[in-house]
């Protein structure tokens, strides 16, 4: 991988922070832009502004080919159909609505949602609430000695009343991948709906929801280059013909009558009111940049910077990894006795940015047994110096506060 031609794409990697050069290690909270995406959302705002969808004139009809182009791209980038690939505003929104839409109708008292510690709160807590409304129950996988979720006791968590499966792919805590295929496998021979969160997974891995067999998979489109504001859920279509709307509104509608009304097929059915149309546009620009290096090679280069840092890491005395043999690029770690948020303001200072707090993921920072945890994750546009300057920052951050100077 070219990595100073792909830093050139990035504008911000030439600002300064706190007056040292900006190291973003915080990638699994958001990534970085490229100018190919800011531009894609420009043309759209500049030259092709217009609603989708709606006018008959040509300016609206090139904007619903600029948008609807972006659909099939990104069918294509995890080998679903285009019927398959709703637009929504971000993995929250569609993790939501399937739980409402989908979970909603087809559970009843009694039935068993698998899920598991290692969630997001984005992934756990739409199964929450539909597990409050309907009387269904939370079941959770028991994750093995090192935090992971496993085949065999996932097995163990599965009963003839299991109804649906929502776990991550990747934790975006741990970096750990989920035997997703193998999970998906002995759900489909058992009907039990799949709903896989995959929202650190699309923007490092190559995802093929056809060779996963899973029901519903949903991700974010500012994790992986694009805009915020834009995420995608995808459902086999025979599934988003069975789930609900949880939106109505304008364009999602075939027939609207006083008593009652009837909807589009999917995924329009979903895509209530104006579109994320900028977003869409700008996600496209995103997939294409990513499949133009390969993400098998970025996968690669992340895992190599992973392994750098950690062997760089365990060096200093008193660094607790708590995912050294992850296979994403996400390192979570305590440095003892000093809590994560006095290390941030160090690294903060040394122009790094990490995350430090509990990641959105509390029921993982209990099994942790840890109040909050530091994480650095790692993408397309980080370098081997930028690791020495964090594992420098490390070094003072430790000693700053051993010493018990703060300054
Ligand atoms: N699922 C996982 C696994 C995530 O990591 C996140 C965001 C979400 C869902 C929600 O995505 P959103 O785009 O709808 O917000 N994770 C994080 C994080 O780890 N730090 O900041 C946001």
């Amino acid at each position: 991988m070219q990595i100073q031609k792909i830093r050139d794409d990035f504008p911000i990697l030439k600002e300064s922070m706190n007056g040292k050069p900006l190291i973003y290690l915080d990638n699994g909270a958001t990534s970085l832009k490229p100018l190919q995406v800011l531009e894609a959302e420009a043309v759209y705002n500049t030259k092709k502004t217009a609603n989708v969808h709606r006018g008959v004139y040509k300016l609206s009809n090139e904007a619903t080919e600029l948008y609807e182009e972006a659909r099939a791209t990104v069918a294509k980038f995890i080998n679903a159909d285009y019927k398959e690939i709703v637009f929504t505003k971000g993995a929250t929104e569609a993790l939501n609505m399937i739980a409402m839409g989908y979970g909603l109708s087809n559970l009843k008292k009694g039935d068993e949602i698998i899920t598991s510690e290692l969630e997001h709160h984005s992934s756990f807590l739409p199964w929450q609430n539909v597990a409050k409304l309907t009387g269904a129950k939370l079941v959770k996988i028991p994750l093995n000695d090192e935090g992971r979720i496993t085949i065999e006791n996932f097995k163990k968590a599965l009963t003839d009343k299991t109804k649906v499966v929502a776990i991550n792919y990747v934790s975006n805590v741990m970096g750990y991948m989920a035997p997703v295929k193998e999970i998906c496998e002995i759900c489909s021979e058992r009907n039990i709906i799949t709903n896989i969160d995959a929202a650190q997974a699309a923007p490092h891995l190559k995802i093929d929801v056809r060779e996963l067999n899973c029901d519903f998979l949903s991700f974010t489109g500012h994790k992986m280059l694009a805009p915020t504001g834009v995420g995608v859920l995808y459902g086999k279509f025979k599934n988003l013909q069975q789930m609900n709307p949880v939106n109505f509104g304008g364009e999602m509608i075939d027939l609207v009558e006083f008593e009652n009304s009837t909807y589009k097929d999917a995924p329009f059915k979903f895509e209530a009111g104006t579109p994320v149309i900028a977003g869409a546009i700008g996600l496209k620009a995103a997939v294409d940049y990513l499949e133009n290096i390969g993400m098998e090679k970025i996968h690669a280069h992340e895992m190599e910077l992973r392994k750098y840092a950690i062997s760089e890491l365990l060096k200093i005395e008193g660094i607790k990894i708590f995912n050294e043999n992850a296979e994403t690029g996400i390192i979570s770690f305590n440095v003892a006795n000093i809590h994560p948020h006095d290390m941030a303001t160090v690294y903060d200072s040394e122009g790094v940015c990490v995350r430090a707090g509990h990641h959105c993921a509390q029921l993982l920072m209990k099994w942790l047994k840890q109040p909050a945890t530091l994480r650095a994750s790692i993408y397309l546009y980080n370098t081997k110096e930028e690791i020495d300057t964090f594992i420098k920052a490390t070094i003072t951050g430790k000693e700053t506060f051993e010493d018990g100077i703060f300054f």
